[in-house]
């Protein structure tokens, strides 16, 4: 029986990925831990505890005392606020990484999820259908991590035997919990400001096409990846994860499909040279074969379900 532990679990990720695994683990089996206060479902469904990652003891300390056998470090500080605080976003980036690559040396705690991202790669990588293996050159805060975490983890894997598995995640686009402070938030904000106020200002520009994936999906690839047999696993980095692509014209017009009314203008900001430097599209074929990666959603139907759910959310 596996016993999990979910750093991060009030995030974006966190706080859906925390009952997915609830539902096939046991509710008792999966520990959510954060800083920050969960939403009131993951309170309610099992167990949470405050736990801050950076703080290696209390990581171990909680690893023996709860015999934790996987674990799913989702804390991070995204692209657009780690370039307002660089040091600090390092620091905290690498550091919760390391912890928990360390924990698995030290605990039963041999099996990692750790989530990198399209920011590992930079100007210089083909921008189209970007391949698994190509020049990576991150120019931001965030990817420079990203990169780095990925080495750390392979190095881990190789090394000392941890299982450390991990995707490149494309935007994320959920109702459930807003993201914060990453460079493909507007896929997420837009919606909401259809709902509340029929318009949206975009910090990016109308034909920036960005990766991107409906969170069910992402989900769904996590807990897969997670599941599959490493044997067939062809490498021990990070995986591409292509999700879609669209531009926030794109989203726009998909909007409208539903809110006639709706109206995007645009004033792009600091972030739009971080999304210039990132690719397109992604080419996840390897991911597909080594352990059948698999979407759903395109950008109608996640449109359509977005704006439903914001609805009945905020409505
Ligand atoms: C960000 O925009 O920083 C993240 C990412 C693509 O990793 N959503």
């Amino acid at each position: 029986m596996e016993r999990i532990l979910v750093i991060g679990c009030s995030g974006q990720i966190g706080s859906e990925l925390t009952l997915a695994l609830r539902k096939i683990h046991g509710n008792e089996n999966v520990f959510a831990t954060d800083i920050k206060q969960p939403p009131a479902d993951i309170l309610e469904s099992g167990p949470f505890h405050v736990l801050d990652v950076l703080d290696y003891n209390n990581l171990l300390h909680f690893a023996v005392r709860f015999k934790i056998t996987q674990v799913y470090n989702l804390a991070a500080v995204l692209s657009g606020n780690a370039e307002k605080i660089p040091m600090q976003a390092w620091e905290i980036n690498m550091k919760a990484l390391m912890n928990t690559l360390e924990l698995a040396r030290d605990s039963d705690a041999k099996k990692l999820f750790w989530p990198s991202s399209i920011a590992v790669f930079g100007p210089t990588t083909p921008r189209f259908n970007t391949p698994q293996l190509t020049v990576m050159e991150p120019n931001t805060v965030y990817g420079i991590s990203k990169l780095a975490g990925e080495r750390w983890g392979e190095y881990y894997q190789k090394r000392y035997g941890i299982d450390f598995r991990s995707v490149r995640y494309p935007g994320l686009i959920s109702y459930k919990t807003e993201a914060g402070g990453g460079t493909t938030d507007y896929a997420v904000e837009i919606y909401y400001e259809a709902i509340r106020n029929k318009k949206y200002e975009c910090f990016l520009r109308e034909d920036s096409a960005l990766p991107m994936m409906f969170m069910d999906d992402a989900i769904a690839a996590t807990i897969k990846l997670m599941n599959a047999n490493s044997s067939k696993f062809s490498l021990r980095s990070s995986y591409n994860v292509g999700g879609m692509s669209f531009t926030p014209k794109d989203v726009a017009a998909a909007i409208k499909k539903h809110i006639p009314e709706f109206e995007i203008t645009y004033k792009p900001d600091f972030r739009q040279a971080i999304a210039d430097s990132w690719p397109a599209s992604i080419d996840d074929q390897v991911a597909r074969k080594d352990w059948g990666l698999s979407d759903k959603f395109n950008l109608d139907s996640m449109t359509e379900l977005m704006l439903t759910e914001i609805t009945k959310k905020i409505g």
